[in-house]
């Protein structure tokens, strides 16, 4: 899974990515201002923790998500074709919104989250309105030329694109359904691309309250109830000092303000409910590992995340829920304790399901 990491200038965009990451930015692999930084990011999970504890493992391997980091947004940016090049191939998009005060730190007028959420959405749109008039040309050059079946479907849903955008309403919002998903994929637009919206708040001794309620006081909510839009809060500044600290201290830091968890952990976890994603654990004294498969996957396809072999001769999966190995102790207590399920092909994988794939490769 690869995220966008966007927003306007000076909001905190790299910020995010540094600390997510854990990058150094100062090296000379990110020497070119103009070009994006890309990293990856450890998927937080104390659930997978935990089961490292009980099977004391060779290798801990928690789920990953890759980040690109890119410059400032704005209609300029959008006209360059390496800039959207960036963009285009990520699953989702993090908006980076400053609702932080810093007299030092310039922002185009007040602070007003909504305002630059309707401001970056409204660029994303034109730009793909952009696009999608220039397809249309194109279109009604070849249409005069031979009419195809697959030309004309291609026409008529560019142009209930057209008048979608022309609403101003992002292409998220779109009903696509059947062959019109596949056939919009290729354009990769901007904004069909979830998007997840980051206030980057204040620091304050009441920060744990303040993120809880950040979505609500300025008034993001509607916008991140809509379809394929998620919000939620971060502190960069206090996030940035986290990162720098041993888990202990780390711990001891969050509870100082109030908090059960960084921030961070949170963005994660709300990106992938936003895409629909879950994880499942194999456990074992070599390896313990996060996967993540879209939610609803069944058993057969979600072996074949782990290896394409197990897929193809899938015979059963055993499982059990990682709370209930936990309280088992083992794999064995929890066989005699009947706890440990046979599961065919079909079943539907449940996040936080531990999966041992019995196969026939
Ligand atoms: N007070 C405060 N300052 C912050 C916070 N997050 C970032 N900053 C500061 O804001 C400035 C810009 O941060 P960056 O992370 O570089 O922002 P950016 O969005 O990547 O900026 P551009 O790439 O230039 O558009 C830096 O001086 C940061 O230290 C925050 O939560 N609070
Ligand atoms: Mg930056």
């Amino acid at each position: 899974m690869k995220t966008g990491i966007i927003g306007l200038p000076q909001v905190g965009k790299t910020s995010l990515f540094k600390i997510l990451t854990k990058a150094d930015i100062s090296s000379p692999s990110f020497a070119n201002p103009r070009e994006a930084h890309l990293g990856v990011a450890k998927v937080p999970d104390d659930r997978l923790d935990r089961l490292a504890q009980l099977y004391n493992p060779k290798k801990l391997i928690h789920a990953s998500v890759d980040y690109v980091d890119v410059a400032a947004i704005g209609q300029e940016a959008l006209k360059e074709t390496a800039f959207t090049a960036n963009l285009r191939t990520v699953d989702a998009l993090a908006h980076v919104v400053r609702a932080f005060d810093d007299p030092a730190i310039p922002h185009v007028g007040e602070v007003n989250p909504l305002r630059d959420i309707k401001s970056v959405d409204f660029d994303l749109i034109l730009s793909d309105l952009g696009q999608v008039e220039k397809r249309l040309e194109r279109l009604e050059k070849d249409l005069k030329k031979m009419r195809t079946a697959e030309l004309e479907r291609e026409n008529d849903l560019l142009l209930r694109a057209k008048a979608h955008l022309e609403t101003e309403r992002p292409l998220r919002e779109m009903e696509i359904a059947g062959d019109d998903e596949k056939r919009i994929r290729g354009f990769m637009f901007l904004s069909q691309k979830p998007i997840l919206y980051v206030l980057n708040v204040n620091e304050s001794t009441s920060l744990g309250d303040d993120l809880e309620n950040a979505v609500q006081k300025y008034n993001v909510a509607e916008s991140a109830s809509r379809k394929n839009a998620g919000a939620t809060a971060i502190c960069g500044k206090v996030e940035a000092e986290l990162a720098e600290m041993s888990d202990e201290e780390a711990q001891e830091f969050l509870s100082s303000y109030g908090l059960k968890e960084s921030g961070l952990t949170r963005l994660i976890r709300k990106s992938y409910e936003l895409l629909g994603l879950i994880s499942f654990f194999t456990v074992g004294e070599d390896e313990c590992r996060a996967w993540t498969v879209p939610r609803s996957s069944r058993a057969q396809s979600a072996a074949g995340a782990i290896h394409s072999d197990l897929e193809k001769h899938f015979i059963r999966a055993e499982t059990i829920h990682w709370d209930k190995l936990l309280e088992a102790g083992s794999e064995a207590n929890a066989r005699a304790k009947g706890t440990l399920r046979l599961e065919g092909k079909e079943y539907i994988v449940q996040d936080g399901d531990v999966l041992h794939i019995r196969h026939s490769g």
